[in-house]
C-alpha cells in the first residue's frame, strides 16, 4: 500500500513538474471517437451546446467525443459526404458527392430531428450545392451552380428557398463560407473576400501586398477571420497563406504566425477568440496574440495538435492532429 502510495507520489511530482516547464494546461482534451474502419473522419464544426459534426463517407455527429453516424442523407450513391455545420438548436448542414468528380454531382442537405431533405435538386454533371455554414434562424450558406454557369454564392432558408448573393468583378464565381446570427454573410468571390449585408455584396481587403483573400467566418459583432494569400492558388499546397481579421469597418489585421511564412484563421467566436493553424500547428489568436494550443494542453497527452477547425462561445475548439502517431480529430475544452 505504501509503496503503491509512494509510486503515485512520485508520478505526480514528476507530471506536475512537467506541466510546470510547459505552463499549466489550460485545456482538457478528448479524442473525438470514428469508426472502425474509417481512415479520415474529422471534425468541422461544434455549437454552442459542445455537439461537434464533420464526416467522410458519411455525415458524423460527435457528443462527448461519443461517435454517432448520421447516414448518407438519403443517398444510397454517393461517395463522401460530410457535416460542415450545426446551429445552436442542433440543425445540421453539409453536403455529398453523387459519384466519382466529374461525372457526378453534389447534393446539400439540411438534417433536423432527426430527418434529413435535399435542399435543391440540381446535381449534374460535376455540379451541385454546396454548404457551408447555418446560423439560429436556420439560414444556410454556401454555393450552387443555379441556373448553370459558376458556382455562385447562395442563401437558402425555408421559406424563400435558395438565393444569388451576387458575386465581385466580372468572374461571377463565389462561395459563402460563413454566417452570423445577423444574417451577415462571409466568402470568397473572384479571388476577394466578401461581405454580404442588407443585401449588398462588398469586398473585404486583402491585406496590404497581398494579392486574393477568403473570409471564412463572422461571429456576431460583425467582425470576420479567413486568410490572404500571395497569388492566386488557394488550393495548391505549397501557397503562402496570412490569417487576417477584418473588424466592424472591413479594416484587415495580419494575425502572424506561429514562426513559419504561412498561417490561417478558420473560425472566431463572439470573444473574438480566433482559431486556425501554422505551419503544422493549431493555434488560438486572443487579446492580440497568437499561442500554440499544443502549449495548452496536458504535456503528458500524446497529442499533436495540426489545425484547429471551429470555436464556439464556451471557448471549446475541434480541430485535427495526431494522437500517438495516427491522425484523428480533438475536442479541447477550457479548464476553468
Ligand atoms: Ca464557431
Amino acid at each position: 500500500m505504501a509503496r503503491v502510495y509512494l509510486v503515485a507520489m512520485l508520478l505526480y511530482a514528476v507530471t506536475a513538474s512537467a506541466a510546470m516547464c510547459a505552463g499549466a494546461a489550460r485545456y482538457r482534451i478528448t479524442e473525438l471517437e470514428t469508426p472502425a474502419g474509417a481512415v479520415y473522419c474529422y471534425p468541422e464544426a461544434i455549437n454552442n451546446a459542445g455537439v461537434v459534426v464533420g464526416g467522410n463517407y458519411s455525415a458524423a455527429l460527435w457528443r462527448n467525443g461519443r461517435y454517432t453516424d448520421l447516414g448518407k442523407m438519403g443517398h444510397q450513391t454517393c461517395l463522401t459526404c460530410y457535416a460542415t455545420a450545426i446551429n445552436d438548436e442542433g440543425t445540421v448542414v453539409g453536403w455529398g458527392s453523387l459519384g466519382p468528380y466529374p461525372e457526378s454531382g453534389f447534393y446539400a442537405f439540411v438534417w433536423k430531428n432527426g430527418r434529413a431533405r435535399d435542399i435543391d435538386t440540381v446535381h449534374w454533371y460535376g455540379g451541385g450545392t454546396m454548404v457551408y455554414g447555418i446560423n439560429n434562424k436556420g439560414e444556410v450558406v454556401g454555393s450552387s451552380p443555379l441556373e448553370g454557369g459558376p458556382n455562385r454564392p447562395i442563401i437558402w432558408d425555408e421559406k424563400n428557398g435558395m438565393r444569388d448573393l451576387g458575386s465581385l468583378g466580372n468572374e461571377g464565381e463565389g462561395t459563402a463560407y460563413g454566417i452570423n446570427n445577423k444574417s451577415q454573410v462571409v466568402g470568397e468571390s473572384s479571388y476577394r473576400a466578401f461581405i454580404w449585408q442588407n443585401g449588398k455584396i462588398t469586398e473585404l481587403p486583402t491585406l496590404p501586398g497581398w494579392e486574393s483573400g477568403i473570409a471564412y467566418a463572422i461571429n456576431d459583432n460583425g467582425v470576420a477571420v479567413g486568410v490572404s494569400e500571395k497569388g492566386r492558388k488557394f488550393a495548391e499546397p505549397k501557397t503562402t497563406l496570412r490569417a487576417c481579421l477584418w473588424d466592424q469597418k472591413g479594416k484587415v489585421t495580419d494575425l502572424g504566425t506561429l514562426g513559419g511564412p504561412s498561417s490561417g484563421a478558420s473560425d472566431i467566436n463572439n470573444k473574438g477568440q480566433v482559431v486556425g493553424g501554422s505551419g503544422g500547428m493549431a493555434f488560438i489568436w486572443q487579446d492580440g496574440k497568437m499561442t500554440d494550443l499544443n502549449k495548452l494542453i496536458p504535456p503528458d497527452s500524446g497529442w499533436s495538435l495540426v489545425t484547429a477547425t471551429d470555436i464556439n462561445d464556451a471557448g471549446q475548439i475541434v480541430g485535427v492532429g495526431k494522437y500517438k502517431g495516427r491522425d484523428g480529430g480533438f475536442l479541447l475544452t477550457p479548464i476553468p
